[in-house]
């Protein structure tokens, strides 16, 4: 692949973590990195494992196949790899790729002196995988409880889960991050529409500014967050929708055993209606 022009000018040595000068280098437009090496090492041991399962599996069909975790009877013991063995390995090895993705990303940073935003964003992604895998799991007392790996089969698990509380809708935390995930889409959408209103302009007419930009939204609501501020409310609000989804899983069953509509009571139980 053509190397951009000014990319050359980009790659230079030193900010790795680990491994000094030993994977510090490019292919094609890839930087590699130990953990890019790790990375690699980890994702196709763990899509090898899922062939293998499928393998075992009673289907092909790439929307069926399943991996399903232990029984509820294993806790937190190791099962054997066709009872969910393989479905322990596989957690191992996509938490390995995850933080090695990550980690790829701070050595990235720190060549280019860039701060950190990337990679901690990302860690909130990894957080609730984790979450959902490792934590609430560990909290209930089997791996039987986190979810399995199939593209349906994922699907059935939230779903049953959800009923399990028998409507999640009522969990507080789902609301937050419902509602941050929904603030997310609104932001990028009134961002992604801004700049394009004002930086692609029909032939003819003139790029406009951020004077523009500012003048848009004053105008409209009476107030603009300006350049910086919807990128770092952006973040904010991507970070704070998976923090708050990792909040409304974990607890769900260590914290919360009824049904959600239940948890809502404290509010007919307030002293002050008696
Ligand atoms: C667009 C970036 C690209 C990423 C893509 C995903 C794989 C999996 C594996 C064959 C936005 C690549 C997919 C590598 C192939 C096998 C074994 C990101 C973009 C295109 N889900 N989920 C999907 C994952 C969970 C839920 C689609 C992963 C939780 C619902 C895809 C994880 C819960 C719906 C997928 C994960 C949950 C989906 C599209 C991990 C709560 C849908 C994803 C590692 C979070 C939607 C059939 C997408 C769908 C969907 C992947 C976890 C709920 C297969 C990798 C357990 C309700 N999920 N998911 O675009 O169509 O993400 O499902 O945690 O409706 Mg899921
Ligand atoms: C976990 C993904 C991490 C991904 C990583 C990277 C690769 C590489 C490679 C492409 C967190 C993976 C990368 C594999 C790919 C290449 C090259 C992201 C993760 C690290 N819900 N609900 C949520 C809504 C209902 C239920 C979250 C809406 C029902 C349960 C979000 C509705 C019931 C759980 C959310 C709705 C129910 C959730 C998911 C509407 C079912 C969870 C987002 C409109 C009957 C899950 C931590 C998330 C959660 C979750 C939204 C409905 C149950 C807030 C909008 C009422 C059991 N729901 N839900 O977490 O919190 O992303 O997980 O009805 O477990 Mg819900
Ligand atoms: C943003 C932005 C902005 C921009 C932007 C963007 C946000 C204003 C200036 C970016 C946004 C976009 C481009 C928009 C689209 C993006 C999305 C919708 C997000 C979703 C993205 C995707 C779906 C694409 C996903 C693609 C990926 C992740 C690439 C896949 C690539 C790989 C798997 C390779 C990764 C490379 C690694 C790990 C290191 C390099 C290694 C190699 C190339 C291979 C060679 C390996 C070696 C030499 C090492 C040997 C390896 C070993 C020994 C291990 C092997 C082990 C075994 C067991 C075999 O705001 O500004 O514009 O653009």
């Amino acid at each position: 692949m053509a190397m951009l022009s000014f990319e050359k000018k980009y790659r230079v040595r030193g900010g790795t973590l680990i491994g000094g000068d030993l994977f510090d280098f490019w292919v094609g437009p890839f930087y590699v990195g130990f953990f890019g090496v790790t990375t690699l090492f980890f994702a196709f041991l763990g899509t090898a494992l899922i062939i293998w399962g499928a393998a075992m599996g009673p289907t092909w069909n790439l929307w069926q196949i399943n991996i399903a975790p232990p029984d509820l009877s294993v806790g937190l013991g190791i099962a054997p790899m066709a009872e969910g063995g393989l479905w322990q390995v596989i957690t191992i090895c996509a938490i390995g790729a995850f933080c090695s993705w990550a980690l790829r990303e701070v050595e990235i940073c720190r060549k280019l002196g860039m701060g950190f935003h990337v990679p901690f964003a990302f860690g909130a992604a990894i957080l609730a995988y984790v979450t959902l895998q490792v934590f609430r799991p560990l909290l209930m007392g089997a791996w039987g409880h986190g979810f399995p790996y199939g593209i349906y089969s994922h699907l059935d698990w939230v779903s049953n889960v959800g009923y399990q509380y028998l409507h999640f809708h009522y969990n507080p935390a789902h609301m937050i991050a419902v509602s941050l995930f929904f603030t997310t889409t609104l932001a990028l959408s009134l961002h992604g529409s801004l700049i394009l209103s004002a930086s692609n302009p029909p032939e003819g007419e003139t790029v406009k500014t951020a004077e523009h930009e500012n003048a848009y939204f004053r105008d409209f609501i009476g107030y603009s967050i300006g350049a910086l501020g919807i990128h770092r409310l952006g973040l904010f609000l991507a970070v704070s929708a998976s923090v708050f989804s990792a909040i409304c899983i974990v607890i769900s069953g260590p914290f919360w055993t009824h049904g959600w509509p239940e948890w809502w009571s404290w509010w007919s139980d307030l002293p002050i209606w008696r």
